[in-house]
């Protein structure tokens, strides 16, 4: 059961190995290792706060060196709001749960050669050894694993546009529907599918909330025509949500979504039209699948000369300050 396993999990933490605490997931017939970083094990065990980051952003996401930049950045936000924060991925298939300075600076470097490893691609690369950067589906289920409730990350994956062809639904989805984790993302990208990706969500049962607004942001920009059931307006209101979910053990993950702060929404516009020049090239060229993500964010970085990832790196550094306090809002209330 989940809870025999965080007791198991709890147990297995004490160890030490490097530095690092090695917790030890007790799985069919055997075991297995996860290094989770002293600071965060130690945070999680005092009840304090705790925010998730994932790897594709860094990997994937953003080109070298502004991805090592940015995820350092990102984790200092995270800090001077009061959480630890614990960038989540696979190096010489040994999964972390937190990294140092010189494993961010690897995985950044290693860029598009570490795998992009979500739900699907775990187990490959943990038995070859390999270097895996996280998606939010694989993040999510480290993060489930080792008990951390909040994840913050820039966008997550979705039902792509002609998905009634290419049947490409991002596994973020059915990962929200299964792992309790709250995601804080400033929606879906407009190169998806918004209001069928919300259709799908619903279907898994999955709360989806929206940061001081009425209607699901769509990254870029801070609409997307969409509303959504539920408005939070503080972290708190984050927290008490959170808080019920687990309580009653509905076991689906919560989605918050946080729209992109206006003073970096004003080129929103002109991204969103670089996207669809991207899409068209995409399909001209064939490229689908867990491929089509990466080659969309860096077409759309090109044609709008580095408009697209200023916005991005604005909008993934607001989230994990929302994070981070809504971290701190949930420890407050667990206390
Ligand atoms: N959306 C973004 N930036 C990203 C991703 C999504 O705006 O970097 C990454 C995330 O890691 C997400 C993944 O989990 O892409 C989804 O990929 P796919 O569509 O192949 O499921
Ligand atoms: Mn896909």
């Amino acid at each position: 059961s989940p809870a025999s396993r965080l007791a198991n999990l709890r147990r297995h933490l004490d160890l030490t190995e490097g530095g690092n605490k090695v917790a030890q997931v007790n799985g069919i017939g055997g075991s297995m290792k996860v290094k989770v970083a002293s600071e965060v094990s130690q945070a999680l065990s005092l009840g304090r706060a705790v925010v998730a980051l994932e790897s594709t952003i860094i990997s994937h996401g953003m080109p070298y060196p502004q991805n090592l930049q940015t995820a350092i950045e990102v984790e200092n936000i995270v800090r001077e709001n009061g959480a630890v924060p614990a960038t989540i991925a696979i190096l010489d298939g040994m999964p972390y749960v937190g990294l140092s300075l010189e494993e961010l600076e690897r995985l950044a470097s290693l860029g598009t050669r570490a795998r992009k490893t979500a739900r699907r691609d775990i187990a490959n690369v943990v038995a070859r050894g390999e270097n895996g950067a996280t998606t939010v589906s694989a993040t999510m289920f480290f993060a489930s694993m080792v008990n951390i409730p909040i994840f913050v990350t820039g966008g997550i994956g979705g039902v792509h546009r002609h998905w009634e062809y290419s049947m490409d639904i991002s596994s973020d989805l059915v990962e929200l529907g299964r792992t309790p984790v709250a995601v804080v993302c400033a929606g879906v990208k407009s190169i998806l599918d918004i209001p069928r990706t919300l259709e799908y969500l619903e279907t898994q049962g999955v709360c989806v909330a929206a940061y001081k607004t009425n209607e699901f942001p769509a990254f870029f920009t801070e609409t997307s025509g969409c509303k959504v059931s539920c408005r939070v307006d503080s972290p708190e209101d984050c927290a008490s949500i959170i808080d019920a979910s687990f309580k009653l053990k509905l076991g689906t993950g919560i989605l918050i979504a946080v729209p992109i702060p206006q003073e970096h929404s004003a080129s929103g516009h002109i991204i969103e039209s670089a996207i669809h020049k991207a899409i068209k090239e995409a399909r001209e060229n064939n490229i689908t699948g867990s491929a089509e993500t990466p080659f969309l964010l860096a077409k759309v970085n090109d044609l709008t000369g580095g408009a697209s990832l200023a916005a991005n790196i604005a909008l993934v550094k607001n989230n994990a300050l929302v994070g981070a306090k809504v971290a701190v809002a949930l420890a407050e209330k667990r206390k």
